[in-house]
């Protein structure tokens, strides 16, 4: 089982941090693993993980052409010795990046069963497996989640579905991949919901289907609560793509309904930078409205393309971007139980086994970049300081009386009048903290 994986890829040896005058290719030129930044090393900060389904499930096919990878471990008889071999080139994968986490659906890692009894033999059989492996090399989990949106029964949906035995069928898929995840020590588990959604709204009953929507994580965070998993469910929200609609449509849409099913004990998000963009959002806003609202969990680390309408998953690569989510990030606090995956993939012309690697070491170092130009940027007060000035006249007595709900909307009127207020406006100095921000990249 190992020849074919030590085969797979050219490079043999770990990726090593080698600094940024070095112009060796294959390396950390910013990514200095045990680096410490603002009290933590840069691996904790940035807790980053490897993907299974992009690295190692998908074909590189398009809309109008196939399969061009042509992994090895994609073209055999029998689906649990390729899955088996898929494991072994996974994990010589991570290895070589030297990353602490990966993570998996269900039906990446394991033979998709024909039923559900089957389903959990076969994801039993792949735990079996990651266990010893992760055992051998101390790699971590970040998460775990079940496919529920490529198999044609879920065509109309999983937990929205008109069927309630489809809804049941997705109980089963998520019980097993939830007890998977906690088996294998996950510190968080994923639900994105790729099919709850809409085609047409004449087929569409949407309060019943928000109704099972919410039903249906709510008996996730009970089951999660039953067995014992620590880790919060996160869901990734997405506003289309599959559907027409997704009802997880944005980090906002998905704090309404959480509040609505009474799910906000349980559940965080797991942000991602194409969906944001295809929500009409910059990356950036959504990791600060998580904060706001508490709910932040996750990055599902990639970029979309100016050009394409959808997510086209790239790997992330824009060192200016990246610094202002990883300086919402830090002033949140930095990751908890949450980190940094690469739900990216090669274009499907990237088809040497190396191109992987590539990838992967070009990404983790932007990210890199940004942590050290991000937690600069927090201790200088680069952004922090002008935005407290801005803000300046709420902390007097005055305005925190008002947001301490101590003032009437008369008394605030009232005073107005008796003052003569008259407000002179001040610059919004876009321009100017852009030049800050680039200065600090
Ligand atoms: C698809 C999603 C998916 C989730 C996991 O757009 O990003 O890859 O991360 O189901
Ligand atoms: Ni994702
Ligand atoms: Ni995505």
């Amino acid at each position: 089982m190992n020849a074919p994986a030590s085969r797979f890829f050219g490079a043999t040896e770990p990726v090593r941090y080698v600094g940024p005058e070095s112009d060796a290719e294959l390396a950390y030129h910013w990514y200095d693993k045990n680096r410490v930044i603002a009290g933590r090393t840069m691996a904790e900060h940035l807790r980053f993980a490897v993907c299974y389904w992009h690295s190692l499930c998908w074909p590189g096919g398009d809309p109008f052409g196939g399969e061009t990878f042509l992994r090895p471990w994609m073209h055999g008889v029998d689906p649990m010795a390729m899955a088996k071999t898929k494991a072994d080139v996974a994990f010589d994968l991570f290895r070589l990046l030297d990353v602490p986490f990966f993570t998996f659906h269900d039906v990446d890692a394991a033979p998709e069963g024909a039923n559900l009894t089957e389903q959990a033999s076969n994801v039993s059989a792949i735990c079996d497996v990651f266990e010893a492996k992760m055992e051998e090399t101390g790699l971590k989990l970040l998460w775990g989640t079940a496919n529920l949106f490529s198999n044609r029964r879920y065509m109309a949906g999983a937990a929205t579905n008109p069927d309630p035995d489809v809804f049941a069928y997705a109980a089963g898929q998520v019980r097993i991949a939830l007890e998977a995840t906690k088996r294998l020590g996950g510190a968080n588990y994923v639900l994105w919901g790729g099919r709850e959604g809409y085609e047409t709204l004449l087929n569409t009953d949407m309060k019943r289907e928000l109704d099972q929507f919410g039903r249906f994580l709510a008996m996730v965070a009970e089951h999660k609560h039953k067995i014992g998993f620590d880790g919060p469910l996160l869901i990734e929200p997405k506003p289309r793509e599959p559907t027409k609609h997704q009802y997880d449509f944005d980090v906002a849409t998905v704090y309404g309904f959480l509040e609505r099913y009474d799910l906000l004990a349980d559940v965080k998000v797991n942000i991602e930078q194409n969906h944001a963009l295809l929500a009409g959002h910059t990356f950036d806003h959504e990791v600060m409205l998580a904060n706001a609202l508490g709910i932040f969990g996750s990055i599902d680390i990639n970029r979309g393309d100016a050009l394409l309408g959808w997510d086209t998953d790239q790997f992330a690569m824009d060192v200016g971007e990246l610094t202002l989510v990883l300086h919402e990030i830090l002033k949140g606090g930095g990751f908890t139980t949450g980190g940094m995956n690469f739900d990216a993939k090669v274009r499907r012309q990237s088809i040497d086994p190396d191109d992987l690697l590539f990838a992967h070491v070009g990404s983790i170092d932007a990210c890199a970049r940004a942590l050290i130009n991000a937690s600069a940027m927090l201790e200088k007060g680069t952004l922090e300081r002008p935005r407290a000035e801005r803000y300046a006249g709420w902390e007097s007595a005055e305005g925190k009386a008002i947001l301490a709900g101590e003032r009437s909307l008369a008394d605030v009127a009232d005073r107005a009048i008796a003052e003569k207020l008259d407000p002179k406006p001040c610059s919004g100095r876009q321009e100017r903290l852009e030049g800050l921000v680039m200065r600090s990249l």
